[in-house]
């Protein structure tokens, strides 16, 4: 039998609470089997998870709770390590998108990606709090939906409808924070140029015959309108850094560099194990395999925009 390499890639959990069954049924567990069966056959596994720990879903549950964004992220990294320890899940590791090593391995992507003309500079309109002082996140704002008038739908969806929504669409938006009612305002940001890269991804996906059903199906659903430049930095303080000069203020956008945290966690494992570029084989070797865990909500992200993202990194 033919031995090869099996790269699994499981969804870095928010480190904004407990994790719950739907977690584990979800994604870890079938992740853990599937590196078990995979050794038990010979072949050579790596097995990469870590800890989302960037972002409003971090801050948001830190001013709920009056603690710093990091408090929150140390908690849940310790008990979502105890978690996986209880449960016996081994994964090779466990990174943090807080760790240096990844704003460096995050800030490199944005720079090479910039540089290649597959992220450019532009502006967007976006709700700012006349009362704090700044451009609030699309979660902060809430009011009523549009279309099931829900009265306390946010301002990036409705957990009522399920739609997802722009902070513009609410019908008597207010900050979360401040109680006020927002002003839109014209804000600088950098944007993934989608587009560009379409007709690469449409031949790419349509090779994906392996893909589960409902992935194909919605994939292909979220391509047929056609793909359209996505906003990839906030307005926010709790992230990792644009490295430029110019935009202290803001931040790169927590699902751009959370991607990229697989990278850093296979790298950082060889690392640790003394040999450094172990990862590469895993990504470069054609005959290497890859596979990724993830809740359903994360489908866009994993076989759309990581695929656009590794494309346009070559
Ligand atoms: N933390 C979303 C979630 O927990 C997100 C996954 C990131 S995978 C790079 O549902
Ligand atoms: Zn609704």
């Amino acid at each position: 039998m033919v031995h090869i390499k099996v790269l699994i890639n499981c969804a870095l959990p928010y480190a904004n609470g407990p994790l719950h069954i739907g977690h584990i049924a979800g994604a870890y567990l079938g992740a853990d089997v599937f590196a078990r069966y995979n050794r038990l056959i010979g072949n050579q596994v790596l097995y990469v998870s870590g800890s989302d720990e960037y972002g409003t879903p971090i801050t948001v549950r830190a001013e709920k709770e009056g603690k710093t964004p990091r408090e929150i992220a140390d908690r849940y990294y310790e008990e979502h390590l105890e978690t996986f320890r209880n449960l016996n899940i081994n994964f090779d590791i466990f990174m943090r998108t807080t760790w240096p090593e990844h704003s460096d391995n995050a800030q490199d992507f944005f720079l090479k990606l910039l540089n290649a003309g597959y992220i450019e500079k532009g502006t967007m309109i976006a709700p700012y709090c006349r009362k704090i002082g700044r451009f609030m996140p699309d979660r902060y704002i809430e009011g009523t939906c549009p279309y099931c008038h829900y009265p306390k739908a946010r301002g990036d969806q409705c957990d009522n409808c399920g739609r997802t929504l722009d902070p513009q669409d609410l019908i008597d938006p207010k900050c979360i924070l401040s109680g006020e009612t927002p002003e839109f305002r014209e804000t600088d940001h950098f944007f993934l140029r989608l587009d560009l890269l379409e007709d690469r991804l449409k031949e790419w996906i349509s090779t994906r015959s392996f893909w589960k059903p409902n992935v194909v199906a919605y994939t292909q659903n979220f391509i047929s309108g056609g793909l359209k430049r996505r906003p990839i930095t906030r307005d926010i303080d709790w992230g990792v850094r644009i490295p430029l000069q110019g935009y202290e203020t803001k931040r790169i956008y927590v699902w751009f560099e959370a991607l990229i945290g697989y990278i850093t966690g296979a790298k950082e494992y060889s690392k640790r194990i003394g040999n450094p570029d172990l990862w590469k084989e895993f990504y470069f070797d054609p005959e290497a395999r890859n596979y990724y865990f993830i809740g359903k909500d994360n489908i866009p992200f994993h076989a759309i925009i990581w695929p656009a993202m590794l494309m346009g990194y070559g």
